[in-house]
């Protein structure tokens, strides 16, 4: 192997291969290549579907073997083919891979905090009002993210203006396993930057075990930044406070301690730490739904800050903190003192969040009058600050 090959990372498996390594799928229709496909099969689980031949490119000459290469030509039909394949897991690699940096980023949170309706709020404000202050732009990569985009997540939400449904367990849909991958370009001081954001829509029935956890959702021990969302509506304290008829029904396994619990321990036994050993990974502990909570909220609180959340170009430091102090006093008067003390002993990285995706609970038909996110970008920008992406303010 030559010495400074390229590494590719995929962002499906996490296997890194060498670029020469990598492989091609046949995709003309009439090439009669296609057969069962193991690999691709292996890691989705439901047995080896048909699919187009997969081409394993001639080794190159050690010179372009150091680069990706880009095309290859298929060994039954002769036709080119740009798809680029992982070489473990036969996944459709995104067509700049390696060429530009990734970031994974997880949402995770037990059945029915939020988390599919905080990505479409949270990616559609990146691509308009965020994206404006920040100098952002977004876009989707690959057939697989813009189809999922559409079908399961803005389509849904925007376009017919229903609240979305339950994420299915990965067992069931295979789908879930991979990553929404988007495009953010970034406009800093020195220049444009572009990284490939993998967004993982964990379903809540898969927090329910750790074994589970390890199975399904592999790629929270190797995210960039976790956003974390706790379901305040499911915390036994603040359910009497509010008037039975909007609470969900309540559920043991989307409890926030449980699973703030079982984070800890996918952690420990994936990247074998020790009891002394501390998370690095940033982590946003994120209250989703804070718009159930306005009734007993503080009248001081810093989220009734007119025009709080807003970030114009960096994040706002000052904000940021005062939402976290008042959201970890709000937590442990909740819950006791406890559950903040699990997560300081385990993450160094880490900070309290409160967000709204809608606005308002949804009416009894399913259906929403509007969509209006609150403070959504937050926890997201906190993350890319810690990936040193984007820059903050001590405030205003
Ligand atoms: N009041 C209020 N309710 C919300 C908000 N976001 C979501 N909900 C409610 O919570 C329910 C679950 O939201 P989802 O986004 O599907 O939850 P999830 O975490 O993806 O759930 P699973 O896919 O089952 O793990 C929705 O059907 C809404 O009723 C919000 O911002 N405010
Ligand atoms: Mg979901
Ligand atoms: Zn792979
Ligand atoms: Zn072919």
């Amino acid at each position: 192997m030559p010495i400074f090959q390229q590494e590719v990372l995929c962002p499906f498996c996490f296997t890194g291969f060498p670029a020469s390594e990598v492989r091609f799928r046949c995709v003309n229709p009439s090439c009669t290549g296609s057969a069962p496909d193991q690999l691709f099969g292996r890691l989705r689980g439901g047995g080896a579907p048909v699919m187009g031949h997969v081409i394993t490119p001639p080794k190159a000459s050690i010179l372009r073997a150091m680069r990706l290469p880009d095309v290859a030509v298929c060994d039954v039909c002769q036709v080119e083919s740009h798809h680029r394949l992982c070489a473990e897991c036969h996944f459709d690699l995104p067509h700049d891979v390696g060429q530009i940096d990734q970031r994974i980023i997880a949402i995770i949170g037990g059945r029915n905090t939020g988390k599919s309706h905080y990505i479409v709020t949270l990616v559609n404000r990146l691509k308009n009002e965020v994206g404006a202050n920040f100098n952002f732009s977004v876009h989707m990569i690959g057939e697989d993210t813009r189809h999922r985009w559409r079908d399961d997540f803005y389509g849904p939400l925007y376009e017919q203006h229903t609240v979305l449904q339950a994420t299915r367990p990965g067992a069931v849909d295979a789908r879930v396993k991979a990553p929404l991958i988007f495009r953010l370009t970034l406009e800093g001081t020195f220049g444009k930057r572009a990284i490939n954001l993998s967004f993982f829509d964990t379903a809540g029935e898969d927090m329910k075990s750790v074994d589970n956890l390890s199975v399904q959702a592999r790629y929270i021990s190797r995210a960039d930044g976790i956003i974390f969302l706790l379901d305040p509506l499911q915390i036994e304290s603040v359910r009497q406070q509010l008037p039975g008829a909007n609470l969900p029904v309540a559920d043991r396994d989307s409890a926030p301690d449980e699973i703030v619990e079982r984070l800890v321990e996918l952690f420990e036994t994936q990247l074998h730490l020790g009891q002394r050993d501390h998370i690095k990974t940033p982590v946003a502990f994120t209250l989703s739904k804070i718009d159930a909570l306005f009734p007993i909220l503080d009248p001081s609180s810093a989220l009734r800050r007119a025009g709080g959340g807003e970030h114009f170009g960096a994040l706002d430091l000052r904000d940021v903190n005062s939402v976290s102090g008042e959201m970890r006093d709000y937590l442990s008067a909740w819950m006791g003192a406890g559950f903040c003390s699990v997560i300081e002993k385990h993450f160094t990285a880490y900070n309290y969040f409160a967000v709204s995706s809608l606005g308002e609970p949804p009416g009894p038909d399913q259906r929403l009058r509007t969509v209006a996110p609150f403070r959504v970008e937050d926890p997201f920008l906190w993350i890319l600050h810690q990936l040193n992406l984007v820059k903050a303010t001590k405030g205003r």
